[in-house]
């Protein structure tokens, strides 16, 4: 029996196959938990309300599988899909966990690596299309350096432009439905990657041949571990038209990548990014990208699972109350519509209201001694969110 917070597949919510099938290795210590199979892994969310599974071609197929193996896995698991109404809403590529990617797929030195990353992703990609995916994640995983003077970051930024720019070519020459995802980091697992935080990658998605079809894919601990405030970042990425898909989870300040249960740590952030994407109507994917703690055995795994859902559903529901809320929206419309006379000195530029504007007396000491009422508002905030309103 479910309450209010139950996830339900019109939540869109999602999971990597690599997030719940984690299975605890850290820098530090071995496995704690067996690979959960990926059609039980299909199973399993279906049952607890996700809507769809995403995956890195070796998340699926075993890098060094045959044609014929690849092909059963690959039947099996759609198979599953359609068993337990999932679906397949993101795919991407893993260019990071073999030895051959230890200096970079797209930026990698050796020419001869960076043209078996293009074969690999196109045809991960060509596999993600096949089971359903519209959205094409790039994490740049080895994308960076130790050594800063082993590669030119200008040239970097050319080698992995020009292999965004092939597989874009690749998509459209095989009319495929298909838009990518840019996804930054700042560090880990290379001491500096290229493309540190969304921002990197909005200016760059600009300078590429086909800028419509990427976008960018914000991940909670990423831009935390840049130090930024992630929920601005998204808005960003929303004002841009580029918030094609989202990787939620959370993250202490100034850590290594935790990928903790989303809302698992910040409850306060964590509200803030619900209630920008609810009340922007975000309508992409909900995509968790973390994994249970390393405490945890399979029950514990999927008791993250249905944690991060509840988490997502009931922060949604206090953003509800919030635009609800008399007292909160009394503030904010009065923070809101202070001094209506003056928009018509604001907006588009024309010479006489330049004009005009310039011969207006303006009281500052006046202007600022007006106080705010943001403890006030930040007070009810937190009494929301503390379950006391
Ligand atoms: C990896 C990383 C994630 C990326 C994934 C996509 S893989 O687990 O930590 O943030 O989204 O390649
Ligand atoms: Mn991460
Ligand atoms: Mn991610």
């Amino acid at each position: 029996m479910g309450d209010a917070f139950t996830p339900v597949k019109k939540d869109r919510f999602s999971f990597g196959l690599w997030t719940v099938g984690n299975v605890g290795r850290d820098p530090f210590g071995d496995p704690v938990r067996k690979a959960i199979p990926p059609t039980r892994i299909v199973q399993q969310l279906s049952r607890l309300g996700a809507w769809g599974i995403n995956l890195h071609d070796n998340d699926l197929v075993p890098i060094d599988a045959s044609a014929a193996q690849r092909n059963k896995i690959v039947k099996d698991f759609k198979k599953a899909l359609k068993d337990y109404d999932m679906v397949v809403p993101m795919a991407t590529t893993n260019t990071f966990s073999h030895p051959v990617f230890k200096d970079g797929g797209f930026t990698s030195n050796d020419p001869k690596v960076r043209a078996y990353g293009l074969q690999k992703i196109m045809r991960s990609i060509d596999l993600g299309v096949e089971l359903g995916a519209s959205t094409y994640v790039f994490w740049g995983g080895r994308e960076g350096a130790e050594c800063n003077v082993s590669k030119d970051p200008v040239e970097a930024v050319k080698r992995y432009r020009d292999g965004i720019n092939y597989l874009c070519r690749y998509v459209r020459d095989q009319k495929y439905k298909l838009r990518f995802a840019m996804e930054a980091k700042p560090n880990e697992p290379r001491a500096d990657l290229y493309f540190p935080t969304t921002g990197h990658y909005l200016a760059f998605i600009e300078t590429l041949d086909y800028p419509a079809m990427v976008g960018v894919n914000p991940e909670v601990a990423h831009e935390s571990m840049a130090g930024l405030n992630f929920h601005h970042g998204v808005a960003q990425a929303m004002d841009a038209g580029k918030l094609f898909h989202i990787d939620l989870n959370d993250q202490r300040f100034g850590r290594y990548d935790q990928d903790f249960r989303f809302g698992s740590e910040d409850y306060k952030n964590a509200f803030l990014l619900v209630r920008l994407l609810e009340d922007n109507r975000y309508r992409g994917p909900k995509h968790f990208d973390a994994h249970a703690y390393r405490t945890e055995d399979e029950k514990g795994v999927w008791d993250f699972a249905l944690g991060c859902m509840r988490t997502y559903n009931i922060l949604r529901e206090k953003a509800r109350r919030f635009r609800q809320d008399d007292e909160i929206q009394g503030i904010l419309n009065e923070i809101s519509n202070q001094n209506p006379e003056f928009e018509k000195h604001l907006g588009s530029y024309s010479r006489k209201k330049a004009q005009a504007l310039k011969r207006v007396r303006f009281n500052i000491d006046a202007m600022g001694s007006v106080g705010s009422r943001y403890e006030q508002l930040d007070q009810l905030l937190a009494e929301l969110l503390l379950g006391v309103r």
